[in-house]
């Protein structure tokens, strides 16, 4: 599904209507990202929900590219560079910084709301955290150094958290916030990475992010895709 014009997606300006030579090139915060990255989905989520215009850049992070690294020596994304430029990471930091420009349109105001949807929003980055280890340990070991105590540790984690979630269920109210993105990008990660076996006796979390992708469509567009 092409992203809409609005939250300029990677190719949005070679497909601008104005000819490259006559285009002004407006000035915007660039996101640096991979398509199945769940942070990066998590900040273009936000985004693009607080109204923030961005051009989304595609990096691959194992080359190590100068835009990435000059921005951020760890070399992880996401990364936004705003027009005056230094990077800021990690995605946390991001969405704090896109919550100050959009003038609190990613938090409640209220203080015992905020920290709601702060510990939300560490749940979900929390059971990704888990989530790319168990994906890093098998991609980037030897088959025979893949340490399935290790790996089972982390689903251990990760089936704990999404039990809390379903005990707990977040609500789903008119005006999200950034705890509810993060979620929604967590369980996109998760499915695309491995599958909707997390679902099953999970049917409440299911229809959570069901209403979320019905309730906000544009946003769903952006969550982690192959
Ligand atoms: N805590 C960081 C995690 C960022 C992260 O681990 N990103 C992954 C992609 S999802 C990455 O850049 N991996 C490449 C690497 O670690 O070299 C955040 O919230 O931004």
């Amino acid at each position: 599904m092409p992203c809409p014009q609005r939250y300029i997606a990677c190719n949005a300006i070679e497909t601008s209507p104005i000819p490259e030579q006559f285009a002004v090139r407006q000035k915007m915060p660039k996101i640096l990202y991979s398509p199945a990255s769940p942070y990066s989905a998590k900040v273009r989520m936000a985004a693009a929900y607080a109204g923030i215009t961005y051009e989304s850049i595609i990096v691959q992070t194992t080359e190590d590219p100068a835009l990435l690294i000059d921005n951020n020596p760890l070399g992880k994304i996401p990364v936004l560079v705003p027009d005056e430029g230094g990077g800021v990471y990690d995605s946390r930091a991001i969405i704090q910084y896109l919550n100050r420009i959009s003038g609190s349109a990613l938090f409640p105001r209220n203080a015992a709301k905020r920290t709601e949807a702060e510990r939300l929003e560490a749940l979900a980055d929390g059971i990704c955290d888990c989530l790319l280890v168990c994906v890093y340990e098998r991609r980037m070991r030897p088959e025979e150094k893949v340490h399935q105590p290790w790996l089972d540790r982390q689903w251990s984690k990760i089936d704990r958290a999404l039990d809390y979630l379903v005990a707990n269920p977040p609500k789903l109210p008119k005006k999200i916030h950034a705890g509810h993105i993060a979620l929604r990008a967590t369980l996109g990660y998760l499915s695309l990475r491995f599958g909707d076996g997390w679902q099953r006796g999970r049917s409440k979390l299911t229809r959570w992010a069901k209403r979320f992708d019905e309730a906000h469509p544009e946003l769903a567009a952006l969550l982690p895709a192959a």
